[in-house]
């Protein structure tokens, strides 16, 4: 049987703006195009995967009328089958409540793999909406020897098409003059359902509508759907069917499975065939080239099971190399300024509670971060490169092997991978993996992966550990990387621990797609780095100051008796109660209790260690130094005179910054993705708790071994 999708044209006035959603395969450029039309910045990368949730965005059409933009994550089907996937699906199918219906669906397609995206893109013809299909990276397909007439493919399905390069803007005037189009037309295109099979899709059509108050074309989509996923509609959140609909459903399944029949698969082939049968008429390959491709030729070494990890470790390398080396100069002068900016405040102010607060709290607590902008930002810049090529694609391919050994697969490791910047975005890109118990493992161990927060409180370290010039920035460079690698291994090891025990489950298959590789757009590596930059800023201009100036409070008050020293004063305030209350737990791991001022602030944001010591060590005094905080530590003592940060203690420290659990925003997030408080409180446990023991282990043996 035949269904036509629909003939005619949708009512050609909008009360409102009109919503457009960007809707396609993962990797295919949908955000790269969001951002094009919007002037937004939406994180872009080469891999898929990179947007997990919607994002609203204004463009502006031909004539200057606004129109909402929504930027959707990637999808293969519209019977998702991971939670990024069910955001795609419930937008374009009006479940959320929070997004408006999109009124017309702009379908992007990767050209270099047309017949596998029109998959999706015939399920949306289904809906009944207004379509227009962008052929995007045409650039990458006419290198490749791929061309598509467009103009055919434009007359067989009745919709605009239209050749993009998003990454160039190219093609951008044509789609928003078809956007504009009052008179959208609606698909012409018509599918053979196979004939055992239509009749119940017309039972269901026609009850979906009848019973569960769906519009007669979402009841269609839906009722294919029901058939070829039915888990991809009973999903949480979504209302139950009528029962009318279920027996319906159940009613043809019970005799399709007596015949023996399946049906799911009958409707995916039937519907591949009419692709086929589209791309064999519309799509002309001319290899251009014979042999393997540049991309191809790269892989062979990269994505080897030697060479890859060598190339992956030299990679490392050069990062840290780059964040030792390049940021000298600029952390000098941000230090210069800052230490100038104190100096003129104290000469312009007169003595007294407030002049301390802005000098000792505000400035001392947000410059000993802000110093490490550099560094921060030459991460950044390399993280974007390496998004921007493919390269993580391929990290994580090499990383496969290792991965299923654990019981995890390559989809969990571009959010284990991304958590080297930011655990929050990591935790969010686990939204692409299918599997519940793999995404929740993936949860749990992902903030062990050492994130930019932790940066300054190593570099911090790793300068009062090694304090002289003469020693080479390769062996700063090695204590880096072990910190970075004790924190991969633990959340490998945890992960295994977690898949055998409380969260069982057979080890995944890898479906990982390696994209080709690009040159990154230099706007967006550039915005990238920006972004994260500011965002950095952001945290010391906002969190970071208000912890400094509370701990100036609670340091300051109550006031010692006139004459104490600053050392007395600070033991006796409410700050120095806290610490010394918490030192006895502390001791074992050769902390005292300033050290544990810095740890209890610190759960709020790792980097506030290092704004607390810089409060709690009142360094900008020396105006000769030109790292006064590290020179402050280097000096500070015990009450019996040994000093407080022998190597032996930064070391110690900085483990236990690997392993514990502190950020107060990533508990948040946690929360909100697992939908509960058990697992973030697991967490912090968890995480907290090996902290210790490892920093016990590591102190007491330390000092066992005499050093
Ligand atoms: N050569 C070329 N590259 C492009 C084009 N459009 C986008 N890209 C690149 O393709 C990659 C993927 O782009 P995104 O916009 O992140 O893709 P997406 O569809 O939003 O991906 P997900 O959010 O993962 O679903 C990026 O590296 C872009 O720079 C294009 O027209 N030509
Ligand atoms: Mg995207």
């Amino acid at each position: 049987m035949t269904l036509p999708t629909h003939i005619g044209s949708e009512p050609t006035s909008h009360s409102r703006q009109p919503v457009y959603a960007l809707v396609g395969n993962p990797n295919c450029g949908k955000s790269t195009l969001f951002n094009a039309l919007t002037g937004l910045k939406q994180k872009v990368g080469n891999y898929p995967g990179v947007t997990v949730e919607k994002k609203i965005g204004t463009s502006y059409s031909q004539h200057g009328q606004p129109m909402t933009i929504i930027d959707l994550p990637g999808a293969y089907s519209l019977a998702a089958r991971s939670p990024d996937e069910a955001v795609t699906r419930d937008v374009l199918l009006g479940r959320r409540t929070d997004t408006p219906q999109p009124d017309r669906i702009l379908c992007v397609v990767d050209a270099n793999n047309l017949e596998r995206n029109l998959y999706l893109v015939h399920q949306i013809l289904d809906l009944g909406r207004p379509v227009i299909l962008i052929l995007n990276m045409m650039d990458v397909a006419r290198k490749a020897g791929i061309d598509i007439r467009s103009a055919r493919l434009e007359r067989e399905l009745g919709i605009p098409v239209i050749p993009c390069e998003a990454i160039k803007g190219k093609g951008l005037v044509p789609l928003r003059l078809a956007m504009s189009r009052p008179d959208l037309p609606l698909s012409k295109h018509t599918w053979d359902v196979p004939a055992a099979i239509a009749p119940a899709v017309s039972e269901l059509q026609a009850s979906l509508t009848d019973n569960d108050g769906k519009s007669p074309f979402t009841a269609r989509a839906e009722a294919l759907l029901l058939l070829t996923d039915q888990n991809s509609v009973h999903v949480a959140g979504s209302a139950p069917l009528n029962p009318r609909t279920t027996e319906i459903l159940d009613h043809w399944q019970k005799r399709w499975a007596g015949e023996g029949m399946d049906w799911a698969e009958a409707l995916v082939s039937s519907r591949y065939y009419v692709i086929g049968k589209l791309c064999a008429d519309t799509v002309i390959e001319s290899p251009v080239q014979n042999g393997p491709s540049a991309s191809d030729k790269i892989d062979t070494v990269v994505t080897h099971p030697v060479w890859g990890w060598f190339v992956l470790g030299s990679i490392m390398t050069v990062i840290f190399l780059s964040i030792f080396t390049f940021a000298e100069y600029p952390m000098n002068w941000i230090d210069d300024h800052t230490a100038a900016l104190a100096d003129w405040v104290k000469g312009s102010m007169s003595p007294g509670d407030l002049r301390d607060l802005i000098t000792d709290g505000a400035i001392a607590g947000v410059g000993g971060v802000v110093i490490f902008l550099p560094q921060i930002l030459i991460l950044f810049f390399f993280i974007g490169l390496l998004e921007g090529t493919g390269y993580m694609a391929r990290a994580a391919f090499i990383m496969d092997r290792l991965m299923s050994r654990v019981g995890l697969n390559g989809k969990s490791f571009i959010p284990m991978l991304s958590s080297y910047a930011c655990a929050i975005p990591g935790i969010m890109a686990t939204r692409t993996i299918e599997d519940h118990k793999d995404r929740l493992v993936t949860i749990l161990v992902a903030p062990l992966m050492s994130c930019s927060a932790r940066l300054p409180v190593y570099l911090l370290m790793i300068a009062t550990l090694i304090p002289g010039e003469s020693v080479p920035v390769l062996t700063k460079v090695g204590i880096m990387m072990m910190m970075y690698f004790f924190g991969t291994a633990g959340a490998f090891g945890f992960a295994w621990l977690f898949k055998r025990t409380l969260l069982k489950g057979e080890p995944p298959l890898m479906i990982m797609e390696l994209p080709p590789y690009r040159i990154p757009g230099t706007l967006d590596v550039a915005r990238h780095t920006g972004e994260r930059a500011w965002l950095f800023l952001k945290r010391a201009g906002t969190i970071i100051l208000g912890i400094s100036i509370i701990l100036w409070f609670l340091a300051a008050y109550p006031k010692a008796p006139e004459g104490a020293l600053p050392t007395e004063q600070l033991a006796q305030s409410y700050a120095g109660q806290a610490g010394h209350f918490i030192e006895p737990a502390i001791k074992p791991l050769g902390f005292d209790w300033q050290i544990g001022i810095g740890l209890i602030t610190s759960f709020a944001a790792r980097e506030v260690f290092v704004s607390t010591m810089s409060v709690v060590f009142n360094a900008e005094d020396d105006g000769e130094d030109t790292t006064p905080l590290r020179y402050a530590l280097t000096s500070a003592k015990w009450p019996d005179g040994r000093p407080l940060f022998t190597p032996l203690v930064c070391f110690t420290l900085m483990i236990f910054y690997v392993f514990a659990m502190q950020c107060v925003a990533t508990v948040a997030v946690v929360r909100r993705e697992t939908n509960s408080w058990r697992w973030p409180f697991f967490q912090i446990g968890y995480m907290t708790g090996t902290a210790w023991i490892l920093s016990f282990i590591v102190y007491q043996a330390g000092t066992a071994l005499g050093f």
